[in-house]
């Protein structure tokens, strides 16, 4: 006689906090995968991620979401926060994410939003930049007092081990449910919709401080022929000015977007990749609910 297989396992974690915790580097390296874009600004996330995992019996279905926005209240931000919330609502688990040693209001703001009843662990994440860690230990017992957490796991993104650790934990949260996707599936996200959202990563990684807010990106083509994809894109921008800075002196910038871009994208398929992009100028899309929503924005 043998043992019968392990019943299969399934279910969402969110992974929420405000802007520049790390919770779209965690989400991964949660998954082995880049499926959601990075920078050190805020609203590089502007959409619900999903993230795939299938491991052994489990298969882990993560939810990245947008930093919670508590300071404009414009069209774009007032959709953002919409993502978040539709994002925490019927998950299995939440991961809240903070700086370890860290805690402020916007931080309270977001764990005021979490629907009660779900196991929430805290992430207390970039723990490789504290630097007296003996501190750490009063933190999290302050941290005790603030919400009814499940679990205060200290942890850095960027350590593989930690992650490992992180995933083992959250597994025993995870109901008996057969799999949603495909055991291959890393996101529920298409190769156009990566496309655009790594044009954008460029774009805030290669420029300065005002233009997040004011810039998004809208792929216009997606075509594939055999191992080749053909893309075009546009930059979308609310100034003259902001145009100015994306397409850079001799339009060196635009140019190194398009090549870090093509170059990740290959890396990530293994095919070739032709990109075109544009720029255009689209005076007070972020705060034009019609737009916003042309954009892609819920
Ligand atoms: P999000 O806005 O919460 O999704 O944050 P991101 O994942 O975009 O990360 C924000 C910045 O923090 C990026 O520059 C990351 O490289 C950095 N970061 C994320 N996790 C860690 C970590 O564990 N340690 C350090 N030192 N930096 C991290
Ligand atoms: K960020
Ligand atoms: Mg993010």
């Amino acid at each position: 006689t043998h043992a019968a297989p392990a019943p299969q396992r399934c279910g969402f974690i969110a992974i929420v906090g405000k802007p520049n915790v790390g919770k779209s580097t965690l989400l991964n390296a949660l998954v082995g995968y880049k499926v959601s874009i990075t920078s050190r600004k805020a609203q590089t996330t502007r959409h619900r991620i999903t993230g795939i995992r299938t491991e052994g019996a489990t298969q882990f279905v993560f939810v990245d979401t947008p930093g919670f926005q508590t300071r404009h209240g414009n069209a774009l931000n007032r959709a953002l926060n919409k993502t978040v919330l539709g994002a925490v609502a019927d998950v299995d688990l939440v991961l809240f994410v903070v700086e370890a040693g860290r805690f402020d209001l916007a931080d309270a703001k977001v764990l005021a939003l979490l629907p009660p009843g779900v196991p929430v662990i805290l992430v207390a994440n970039k723990l490789d930049r504290v630097h007296r860690r003996v501190d750490i230990a009063p933190w999290l017992r302050s941290m005790q007092d603030r919400h009814p957490f499940a679990e205060f796991f200290p942890m850095s993104a960027k350590q593989p081990r930690d992650v490992q650790r992180l995933l083992a934990l959250c597994e025993r949260y995870l109901p008996q449910h057969p799999w949603l996707y495909d055991p291959d599936d890393l996101t529920d996200r298409s190769e156009r919709f990566l496309a655009g959202e790594l044009v954008r990563e460029k774009l805030f990684r290669l420029t300065g401080d005002e233009l997040p807010y004011t810039s998004t990106v809208v792929v216009d083509r997606f075509e594939q022929e055999g191992e080749l994809r053909r893309i075009a894109a546009t930059i979308i921008v609310e100034r003259e000015a902001h145009k100015g800075m994306v397409i850079g002196e001799r339009g060196e910038r635009l140019k190194r977007i398009g090549t870090e871009t093509r170059q990740e994208l290959e890396r990530l398929w293994g095919g070739k990749v032709f990109l075109e992009l544009w720029v255009k100028v689209r005076s007070g899309w972020s705060d034009d609910e019609a737009r916003v929503r042309a954009y892609g924005y819920e």
